[in-house]
């Protein structure tokens, strides 16, 4: 499977990728479900969701102000370095990620777009300034802009849009990537969840990593049962 996997990745000159929080685990970054996911005995529907916010903003940004100071101290791991090889590797190359903790992008990935947001950027409620907040802890929860206007995470909760462009660009490098790869994510939460089924419709090679099976795992060509940081640096091979 492992062979198989690379011989394909190799060959493809136009490969796509989604991430999931499980790219990040082995950084020290918690999942949303499963047993790994710290959840602060919350479930994402019930703090991911504008609603929440409305009710109880304090709390919501309790639990973002306690995941950016985790996040602040993790480094990318080898599943994320080896995304920068492949990068590196293709002409044509597109890393969608679910994650919002931006280290993707401490990594060195270029090309990608960002599903559900970055947690390191907030949105003013009041003007709809946006911007980017590195600060750690945050020194008043709810923070405020400068126009007084309360601050929200700039990040993608349920029942709401995903950035256009993002997704434009996602729908675009699934319908014409030869190798899709799946990575640490539960393929549980759409539209993200249904990228891969768009690429197997165009004919795509779909290579999903996971430690477990998924809904999408029966639909791969192949389904790897592992840790991305040991498994994808298998896959991706030296070779231009
Ligand atoms: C490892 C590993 C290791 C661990 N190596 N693997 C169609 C059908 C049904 C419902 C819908 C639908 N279309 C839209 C919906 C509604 C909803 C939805 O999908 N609900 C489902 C739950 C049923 N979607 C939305 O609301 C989206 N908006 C939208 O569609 O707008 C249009 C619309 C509006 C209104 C109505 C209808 C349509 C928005 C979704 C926003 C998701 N937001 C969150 C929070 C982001 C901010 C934050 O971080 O706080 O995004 S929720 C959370 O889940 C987060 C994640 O990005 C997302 C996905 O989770 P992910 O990454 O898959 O993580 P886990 O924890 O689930 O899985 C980790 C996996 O890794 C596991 O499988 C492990 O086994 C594995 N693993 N370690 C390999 N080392
Ligand atoms: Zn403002």
């Amino acid at each position: 499977m492992i062979a198989q996997a690379r011989e394909w990745l190799e060959s493809a000159a136009s490969v796509a990728v989604l991430t999931g929080a499980g790219i990040s685990a082995e950084s020290g970054v918690p999942t949303f479900r499963g047993p790994g996911g710290l959840w602060r005995n919350f479930r994402p529907e019930d703090l991911a969701t504008p609603q929440a916010f409305e009710r109880n903003p304090q709390l919501v940004w309790e639990w973002y102000d306690w995941r950016r100071s985790l996040i602040a101290k993790a480094e990318p791991n080898a599943g994320h370095r080896a995304l920068v090889q492949l990068e590196q590797q293709k002409r044509s190359f597109w890393l969608v990620t679910q994650n919002v903790d931006g280290l993707h992008d401490r990594a060195g990935n270029r090309r990608i777009s960002k599903l559900h947001g970055d947690i390191w950027t907030v949105r003013c409620l009041g003007c709809g300034k946006a911007s980017r907040n590195d600060q750690v802890p945050l020194t008043t929860l709810p923070p405020r802009c400068e126009c007084g206007g309360m601050l929200r995470p700039g990040v993608v909760w349920f029942g709401e849009m995903l950035p256009q462009q993002a997704l434009e660009q996602a729908y675009f490098a699934a319908q014409r990537a030869q190798v899709f790869l799946v990575l640490g994510t539960s393929s549980l939460v759409y539209p993200a969840a249904a990228l891969p089924r768009v690429a197997l419709d165009r004919g795509a090679r779909v290579i999903e990593i996971n430690l477990e099976p998924t809904e999408l795992s029966s639909l791969a060509q192949v389904s790897l049962r592992g840790k991305v940081g040991e498994l994808l640096p298998q896959i991706v091979t030296g070779n231009k």
